[in-house]
C-alpha cells in the first residue's frame, strides 16, 4: 500500500490506483466526462486536472497513478478556471435543449454547467461541417438506439465501448472535421444499416444524451394516464437489483417489492414477473436440449434469450442458426401468454370484442429487447419495452418517492410465480446453471448433483466451463467479445454440448439499459444480489414452479408439444 493525501485527507491505496480513484476513496469529487470504469482513460475532457506534488504541471486524475507520498489538490482557483474554460468550449458546441433531452437531470455535462453556472458567452459553433455534410447528426433508424451527434462532447467512450476495449463490434469510430471529432459509423451509415447488435453499451457510457435507448416511456406514461386499456407489465430479473441506483441506493440493493409498488402507483393494472416465463423457458429449452442430445443433432445448443447475441449470429454468422435454441426468450414468452393466453381470455367479453386488448409492457435491463419485440416471429406480443433507466425516469416524472416506498409489493398471479432458477437468468452463467438444474433432474430424478455451479458464475470476461455428469461439457461466453474468441476456430464444435452467450459482460445485469454507474464493482454487487434472491427462494428449480406445471396441464400439454411450439418457439433469419 502507498500513502496519498488529497485536499488534506490522508489515505492508503494500492499501487496502481489513479488519482481519481484515490480522491473518490476519501470522498473528494472531481468532475469527469470521459472516464468510465472498465474502459481505458484517454484524458481528453481535461475536467479532472489536479495538482500533484510529484509533477510540475496539473495532471489528469483519471490517467495518472498515485506515487507514494503524493500530495494532491483538486480545488485551486486555477484548476477551477481550467475546467470552466474547457467546459465553455464544449458548451459553445452543445445545443440548449436540455428541457426535452432524455437525460435531462442525469447528464454529466449539464450537471457541470449548472454547478458552475456557465453562461453561453461564446457564439454557438454548429456540429457537423460544411466540408462533411454527410456526417449525419441525428439517427433514429434503429429500433433500439438513437444517436444525436449534436450533443456529443467527444469523450470517445462510445467508440471504446463498441471497440476493442469493449464489445469489439467497431460500429462507432471517430472522424475529424473542422468543428472537432464526431463519432460516426462506417461510411456514416444509419445504425439500422450497420451490423450494430443493439447491445446499448454505447448508451451506457455516454455521459450526455448523444446516444440513448429509443425511448418508449412517453407512450407508456400517456397510455397509463388515460387508463383506457387494461395494462400489464412484466419485470426482468436484472432490473430489480439495479433500479435503486437511480434513486441513490447502493448497487445490489434488492428492490423487487418497491418496484412493484411503484409500477402500481404509475397505473399498471397487473404487475407480472418475467421470471415466470424464465422458468417456462427452461422447461422448453431443457427439453429441446435433451432431445438434441439424444439425437446428437445441432449440438452444441446455443442459448437464444439474449437478443444482442441473436442479432450478432444473424448478422455475422448465419451458419450458426441451426445451433440456436428455438425457444423464445422469457420476455417474448411472457408477452405471448399475456396477449394471447389464458390471462387475456380471462379478461372476458370486452377483450374478445377487441375493446380492451391488454397493453403489454416489459421492463428490461437491455436495449436490444426493444428490437426483439418487433422482430419477425415475435412481434405483436409486447407493445412497449422500457429500460431500467426509462422506468426510473417515469417514476421521477410522477414524483414517486421510490426509496421511501415499502419493499412489500407482490406480483400478480398466474404469471407472477417463479423459482430461484429463473432469477439467476439475469447473471452471466445463470441461464446455463438453470438449464443444468432442470435437465439433470429430467435425466435422473435421484441425482445428487449440486444446485450451485460456482464455475459458471462471476463477472470476469472470458469463457467459463464445467463438466456436467450425464450431460457433457458446457460453456458460458461472458460478453460478445468472448463469444467471438470462442468461435474464431472450430474447437467448440467438438468440445461442448451447450453454450450460453450473453452479449453484455456480466449478463443482463450489465445490460445497456441498466443505470449508469461509476462504481467499478457495480457488476459484482448486482450479481451478488441476484444469487442472494436465488438462495432465499423456497423453490430453486424451474420444474418446481407450480403455476408453470399448471399451465402445461391446462393449456400446453407438455414441454415442446405442438401447442407449446406454436406459442413459445420462434425462428431466425440471416
Ligand atoms: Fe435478461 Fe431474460 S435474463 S434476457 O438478461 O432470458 O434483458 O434481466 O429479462 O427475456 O428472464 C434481459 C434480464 C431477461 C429474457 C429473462
Ligand atoms: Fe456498438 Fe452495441 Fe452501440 Fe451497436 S449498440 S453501436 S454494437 S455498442
Amino acid at each position: 500500500m502507498i500513502e496519498v493525501t488529497v485536499n488534506g485527507r490522508k489515505t492508503e491505496v494500492e499501487e496502481g490506483t489513479t488519482l481519481l480513484e484515490a480522491a473518490r476513496a476519501v470522498g473528494v469529487h472531481i468532475p469527469t466526462l470521459c472516464y468510465y470504469p472498465r474502459l481505458p482513460s484517454h484524458a481528453v475532457c481535461r475536467l479532472c486536472l489536479v495538482n500533484v506534488s510529484s509533477e510540475k504541471k496539473p495532471q489528469p486524475a483519471c490517467k495518472t497513478t498515485v506515487k507514494d507520498g503524493d500530495i494532491v489538490e483538486t480545488d485551486t482557483q486555477e484548476l477551477i478556471e481550467y475546467r470552466k474554460t474547457d467546459a465553455q468550449w464544449l458548451l459553445a458546441r452543445h445545443p440548449n435543449d436540455c428541457i426535452r433531452c432524455e437525460v435531462n437531470g442525469s447528464c454529466q455535462f449539464q450537471n457541470f454547467v449548472s454547478e458552475y453556472q456557465l453562461e453561453d458567452c461564446w457564439e454557438k459553433l454548429p456540429r457537423g461541417s460544411e466540408e462533411h455534410p454527410e456526417h449525419q447528426l441525428s439517427d433514429h433508424t434503429s429500433p433500439s438506439i438513437w444517436r444525436d451527434i449534436s450533443k456529443c462532447v467527444e469523450c470517445g467512450l462510445c467508440a471504446d465501448a463498441c471497440g476493442e476495449a469493449g464489445q469489439q463490434q467497431n460500429i462507432i469510430g471517430f472522424a475529424e472535421n473542422s468543428s472537432g471529432r464526431v463519432p460516426v459509423t462506417v461510411f456514416d451509415k444509419p445504425l439500422s444499416e450497420t451490423k450494430c447488435i443493439s447491445c446499448g453499451q454505447c448508451t451506457l457510457v455516454c455521459p450526455v444524451g448523444a446516444l440513448i435507448e429509443a425511448p418508449h416511456w412517453h407512450d407508456v406514461i400517456h397510455t397509463l394516464d388515460a387508463h383506457r386499456h387494461i395494462s400489464a407489465v412484466q419485470v426482468a430479473p436484472a432490473t430489480r437489483v439495479a433500479i435503486g441506483e437511480e434513486f441513490g441506493m447502493n448497487p445490489g440493493t434488492i428492490s423487487t417489492g418497491r418496484m412493484i409498488n411503484a409500477l402500481r402507483q404509475l397505473g399498471f393494472d397487473y404487475v407480472f414477473d418475467t421470471n415466470f416465463a424464465a422458468d417456462l423457458t427452461i422447461m422448453e429449452e431443457g427439453t429441446e436440449f435433451l432431445s438434441r442430445l439424444k439425437a446428437q443433432k445441432n449440438l452444441p445448443l446455443f442459448t437464444s434469450c439474449c437478443p444482442g447475441w441473436v442479432n450478432w449470429v444473424e448478422l455475422n454468422r448465419p451458419d450458426l442458426i441451426p445451433h440456436l435454441s428455438t425457444t423464445k426468450s422469457p420476455q417474448q414468452m411472457h408477452g405471448a401468454l399475456t396477449k394471447r393466453g389464458a390471462f387475456a381470455r380471462s379478461l372476458g367479453a370486452e377483450f374478445e370484442s377487441g375493446k380492451t386488448e391488454p397493453y403489454v409492457v416489459s421492463v428490461m435491463p437491455c436495449t436490444a429487447k426493444k428490437d426483439e419485440a418487433v422482430r419477425p416471429g415475435t412481434s405483436g406480443d409486447i407493445d412497449r419495452v422500457l429500460t431500467t433507466r426509462e422506468l426510473a425516469r417515469m417514476i421521477k416524472a410522477r414524483g414517486i418517492a421510490f426509496s421511501a416506498l415499502p419493499d412489500d409489493g407482490k406480483f400478480d398471479n398466474p404469471l407472477g410465480e417463479s423459482t430461484g432458477a429463473a432469477q439467476i437468468f439475469g447473471a452471466s452463467g445463470g441461464v446455463m446453471e438453470a438449464v443444468v438444474r432442470t435437465a439433470t433432474h429430467l435425466i435422473d430424478k435421484e441425482n445428487t448433483l449440486p444446485l450451485e455451479w460456482e464455475q459458471l458464475r462471476g463477472v470476469n470476461t472470458g469463457v467459463k466451463t464445467a463438466e456436467v455428469p450425464g450431460i457433457g461439457k458446457i460453456a458460458i461466453c461472458n460478453g460478445i467479445a468472448a463469444a467471438q474468441r470462442l468461435l474464431s476456430n472450430d474447437d467448440w464444435r467438438k468440445k461442448y454440448v451447450a453454450i450460453e452467450v450473453m452479449a453484455c459482460v456480466g449478463g443482463c445485469l450489465g445490460g445497456g439499459g441498466e443505470p449508469k454507474s461509476m462504481d467499478p464493482k457495480v457488476l459484482e454487487k448486482r450479481m451478488h444480489a441476484i444469487y442472494e434472491i436465488d438462495k432465499n427462494s423456497t423453490r430453486r428449480r424451474s420444474y418446481e414452479n407450480q403455476d408453470v406445471q399448471k399451465l402445461y396441464e391446462t393449456e400446453l400439454e407438455k414441454p415442446n408439444s405442438e401447442k407449446a411450439h406454436h406459442l413459445l418457439h420462434t425462428h431466425y433469419a440471416p
